[in-house]
């Protein structure tokens, strides 16, 4: 049962503000008609193990239904995560998260346990913006493995320089280096005490869509949601000496930019291991992937092969010799994690398989002892 009818066109929703469209429309539709219960959509701000926090459009604490706490054990990657749209109802004093509705594009990063489940960051986002600050290098490695997982994600990366005004005559050393790695992505030097480039990078939030923000802890990612809302929507904090550092940013939210965008903050991420998706590899690093098409083997290592189009570029001093070997080894991290998720799942299905197996025979069993 749906209590917003999808044909009905003349109200507008109440959680359009919170990023509502046709598509979750449609698939909040048939989770709706196909429960015996009556349900509502509502869009997790945030969650943890057991329960999250809802908006309804007004927020609400949610605990998950047992078949969703059941999906959360056997893959993680499905539980709840900030930026989802589910389908909850009202049991008793509580409200029930019943279903995770699809999500489109999502920030996955790898897990690091050794069951190799991936890790949702945010769900249902439309753009990816990694913050990566002018005064601590900047570090090209750790943009290629955020841009990876950006374009992996199927949003749109967009790369924001922060504390732009810190690096003095050197911003555009900065920006020269930053760009060199960040094919196709547009980038933004921005400055949240300054306002240098805030208003450009506002432009980009359009309304309805969502953003996630992506940078290691003390990036400035928190001030510079604050600096383009114009109000402190977020708490933000020193960099600790530690070089281990403590997060200002302890869990995720879901904010409401004054135009109309939504953003996740979320806490900085140290360690970020590339899912097994070798496509977002290649896109972060089109330019060499674009060369090794044209090597003369389709199987070409680009080690010492013959007709290799990538080492002739590494020659004629058109590619980086360390952005190549960057990018194999990004490449071998993606497609080892690949596997292992392959392993994971036929374990998986051999488990189901036996459990299925054993299920036949005391079938059989018991009827044979009829
Ligand atoms: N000079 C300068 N400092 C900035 C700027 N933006 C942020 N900072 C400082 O950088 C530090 C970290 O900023 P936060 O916004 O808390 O960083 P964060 O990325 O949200 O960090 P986590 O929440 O821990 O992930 C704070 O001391 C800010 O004052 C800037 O544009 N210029
Ligand atoms: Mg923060
Ligand atoms: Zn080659």
């Amino acid at each position: 049962m749906s209590t917003y009818s999808s044909t009905d066109t003349s109200v507008v929703h109440p959680l359009t503000p919170l990023g509502w469209n046709h598509r979750v429309e449609r698939a909040f539709d048939a989770v709706a008609s196909a429960s015996a219960h009556p349900l509502l959509p509502a869009r997790v701000a945030s969650s943890r193990r057991g329960g999250a926090v809802v908006r309804l459009p007004r927020e609400a604490a949610a605990d998950y239904s047992p078949a969703v706490t059941k999906a959360a054990q056997a893959d993680p990657s499905t539980a709840p995560c900030s930026g989802d749209w589910v389908a909850v109802r009202r049991s008793g004093d509580v409200w029930l998260v019943e279903a995770v509705l699809e999500r489109s594009g999502s920030l996955v990063r790898q897990g690091v346990a050794k069951d190799s489940h991936d890790q949702v960051l945010a769900a249902n986002i439309d753009a990816v913006l990694i913050c990566e600050a002018a005064d601590q290098g900047p570090n090209v490695g750790r943009l290629e493995r955020f841009l990876s997982l950006a374009w992996a994600s199927g949003a749109t990366p967009v790369v924001a320089v922060t504390k732009a005004e810190m690096a003095g005559d050197r911003l555009p050393e900065v920006l020269e280096l930053v760009e060199s790695v960040t094919m196709g992505a547009d980038v933004y030097a921005v400055s949240a005490h300054t306002g240098l480039g805030l208003e450009e990078l506002s432009a980009r939030f359009l309304p309805g869509a969502t953003w996630v923000l992506l940078g290691t802890s003390g990036a400035g990612k928190s001030s510079l949601v604050n600096a383009v809302a114009g109000r402190s929507l977020m708490d933000t904090g020193e960099i600790r000496q530690d070089r281990r550092g403590r997060h200002t940013t302890t869990h995720r939210q879901l904010l409401r930019l004054p135009g109309g965008a939504l953003v996740l903050d979320i806490p900085g991420v140290r360690r970020i291991d590339v899912p097994g998706a070798e496509e977002g590899v290649d896109r972060a690093f089109a330019d060499v992937a674009g060369l090794a098409e044209q090597c003369r083997f389709r199987d070409c290592r680009h080690d010492a092969e013959p007709g290799c189009a990538v080492n002739a570029a590494v020659d004629e001093g058109e590619l980086d010799v360390r952005r190549l070997e960057r990018w194999n080894r990004l490449r071998r991290e993606a497609e080892w994690n690949r596997s292992r998720g392959d392993a994971r799942l036929r374990t998986e299905r051999r488990k189901q398989w036996k459990a299925a197996e054993r299920q036949a025979r005391e079938n059989a069993w018991r009827k044979r002892g009829r």
